[in-house]
């Protein structure tokens, strides 16, 4: 293996980083040295990792001499600029914004979809955007038995995608709302507490939001597979940690709900929890903390010859951003690609 590494964490004090330095210290991850960065805002502040704290220093364009492996959760607007800068220092990026995902010269990977995506890196790796990562685990296994000709997706997003503001918005919605008090909102154009809104990002010219077009582009880019027509409905619901997803899925070759399930039972990164006649299904607070997609109501179309109905659910801190980052840099390891080309 490479030499011993030195990480820095770009954005340790977010819902990202925090669970990156997490996931780092539970997976062993090999490292000399983490530097612990965020805005100048932090600079002192303590992160915990391991059995000590880390103290964050601000994230400038001096930071990146001697730093290996820089893993980004900072923003997009924060990574369009200091990516550039941490690749001409030598470093290998691995971005969590969606800043870099379309870019030809990055490569957006899933490591159980597309590991080999990472051979072709050229400083800057892209982390998909949450509600697709986990689409994609669940997705691969199905493309590769019968051919995925369309998907028709509903999320139902949990408000730790947008950052800690957004954790501690619902909260005290919730505790002013159970009060009698009126809420404001700051995050979300509209209260979230019990309620749902069909809103995630922006809106586009076409009326989709651009996280309903992120999971149309980035699926048919990780897949490399043009012909995959997704169409996505994004929700943003009051729940703290982990997506969940409807999926309607058609595909050329016939599969029974059966075949589905085998498949997916034997698939990397994905429980299968389908037992209807004991209530057990997916659900987000069991997906919370937890590693992998989990995969249940899984059920044949029967308005279609070829299709698929099923519901996934994974926790999006975790496989949706840092854990999924982590395996990225953890592939980059195996493959001895930490190196700027
Ligand atoms: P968050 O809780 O708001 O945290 C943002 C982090 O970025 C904080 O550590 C913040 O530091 C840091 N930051 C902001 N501006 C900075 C600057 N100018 N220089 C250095 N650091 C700066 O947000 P989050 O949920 O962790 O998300 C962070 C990023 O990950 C976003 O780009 C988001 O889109 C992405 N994300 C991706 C997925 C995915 O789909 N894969 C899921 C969730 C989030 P301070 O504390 O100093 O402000
Ligand atoms: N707006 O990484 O608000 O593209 O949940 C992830 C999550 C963007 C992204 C969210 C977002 C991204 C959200």
């Amino acid at each position: 293996m490479s030499k011993s590494l030195v990480v820095a964490v770009c954005g340790a004090t977010g819902a990202v980083g925090r669970e990156m330095l997490t996931v780092l210290e539970q997976r062993n991850f090999p490292h000399s040295e983490i530097i612990a960065m965020a805005s100048a805002r932090s600079v002192g502040k303590k992160v915990p990792f391991m059995d000590r704290e880390l103290t964050v220093v601000e994230m400038t364009e001096d930071s990146f001499e001697g730093v290996d492996l820089a893993l980004f959760s900072a923003g997009g607007s924060t990574s369009e600029k200091f990516a550039p800068i941490a690749v001409k220092a030598g470093c290998v990026v691995v971005d969590n914004s969606s800043a870099w995902r379309m870019n030809d010269e990055c490569p957006l990977v899933v490591p159980e979809v597309n590991p080999h995506d990472l051979d072709w890196h050229k400083g800057i790796i892209a982390n998909p955007n949450c509600s697709t990562i986990q689409m994609m685990v669940a997705l691969k296994p199905i493309h590769d038995e019968a051919r995925i000709k369309r998907v028709v997706v509903s999320t139902y997003q949990a408000v730790s995608g947008t950052g800690q503001k957004a954790i501690e918005e619902l909260e005290n919605q919730v505790r002013r709302l159970m009060n009698g008090q009126p809420v404001v909102a700051d995050v979300y154009p509209h209260q979230i507490a019990f309620n749902c809104l069909p809103h995630i990002d922006v809106f586009m010219d076409n009326g989709y939001t651009k996280e309903e077009m992120k999971m149309v582009n980035e699926t048919i880019k990780i897949m490399g597979d043009p012909s995959i027509k997704v169409t996505a409905t994004c929700v943003r619901v009051p729940v703290f940690y982990s997506h969940s997803e409807s999926l309607n899925i058609e595909t050329e070759v016939k599969l029974s709900a059966n075949d589905v399930r085998a498949l997916l039972a034997k698939a990397p990164g994905i429980i299968v929890e389908d037992y209807t006649e004991k209530n057990i299904y997916p659900m987000a607070i069991n997906a919370a903390g937890e590693d992998a997609t989990y995969v249940g109501r899984i059920r044949e179309d029967e308005t279609i010859e070829n299709g698929i109905n099923m519901w996934i659910v994974s926790d999006n801190i975790r496989k949706g951003a840092a854990l999924n980052t982590v395996q990225i840099a953890e592939t980059l390891i195996e493959r001895d690609l930490v190196r700027v080309p």
